[in-house]
């Protein structure tokens, strides 16, 4: 069981995130005991716990307050507040650290051989991906109409599949869309790992980990510098 005097960090158990954010808080001098199948880990030397769920479901557990911090990429955050937003929900959390992993963008990509100008070049065009908000945000800017088909794997083979004509998925060394015969036209966010924490206030003990563990975040990211 979660004891509520004790600081709830919600973190990704297993992907590209995992690692990183394990480390991250190992430098800070939090000692854990990691045990793979566990969904809470526990601190043995400060009062944290740590839920370790899919990443998907960190930012509503941070706005809706079940969890003190998150660790998260920006782009699933701003996918899941531009949700909420969508459906008349309020969403409240504090933007603590931007972090220095989990870098990549979100790209739309085209089949290689498929002519490209511009963005209008999209228009009507059917677009699979992931991250339907950030998507329609960046086309509604643009200004551009197009079809949604929402997929939440394998986006990268459905131009292939017939399925749609170009996508919207992240990038990080390009590989995949090369793999895949398609072309990356436009960046249409950067995202980074980022520290968040729910809009209500913590008592005063709790407030003043999150500002120790703060200082050392800033402290081992200046280091690494
Ligand atoms: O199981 P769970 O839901 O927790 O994990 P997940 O499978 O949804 O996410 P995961 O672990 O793949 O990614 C977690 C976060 O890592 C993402 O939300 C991003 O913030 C960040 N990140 C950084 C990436 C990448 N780089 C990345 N390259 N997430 C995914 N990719 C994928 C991308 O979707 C594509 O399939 O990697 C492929 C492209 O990589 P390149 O190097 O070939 O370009
Ligand atoms: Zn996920």
């Amino acid at each position: 069981m979660l004891n509520k005097k004790r600081l709830r960090i919600a973190m990704q158990k297993s992907g590209r995130l995992s690692k990183e954010s394990q480390q991250l808080l190992k430098q800070c001098g939090v000692k854990i005991n990691w045990n793979e199948q566990r969904l809470i880990a526990y601190s043995e030397n400060m009062p944290i716990d740590i839920l370790r769920v899919r990443d998907d479901d960190i930012p509503g557990l941070v706005f809706d307050g079940v969890v003190d911090l998150g660790i998260i990429g920006e782009n699933v955050l701003e996918e899941e507040e531009l949700g909420r937003l969508s459906a008349g929900e309020d969403v409240q959390y504090k933007m603590l650290k931007r972090l220095e992993f989990g870098g990549c963008r979100l790209s739309l990509a085209v089949p290689r051989d498929m002519p490209y100008s511009s963005v209008q070049d999209l228009q009507d065009a059917r677009i699979a991906t992931s991250y339907p908000n950030l998507l329609k945000r960046y086309m509604q800017e643009e200004g551009v109409p197009f079809k949604n088909c929402l997929l939440t794997g394998s986006v990268e083979v459905a131009p292939t599949a017939g399925l749609a004509s170009a996508i919207c998925d992240l990038v990080s060394s390009g590989a995949t869309l090369e793999a895949n015969g398609l072309r990356e036209v436009e960046i249409i966010y950067q995202s980074k790992a980022c520290l968040i924490q729910r809009a209500a206030e913590l008592d005063s003990e709790k407030q003043a980990l999150v500002d120790k563990l703060l200082t050392r975040i800033q402290g081992v990211q200046q280091a690494s510098e």
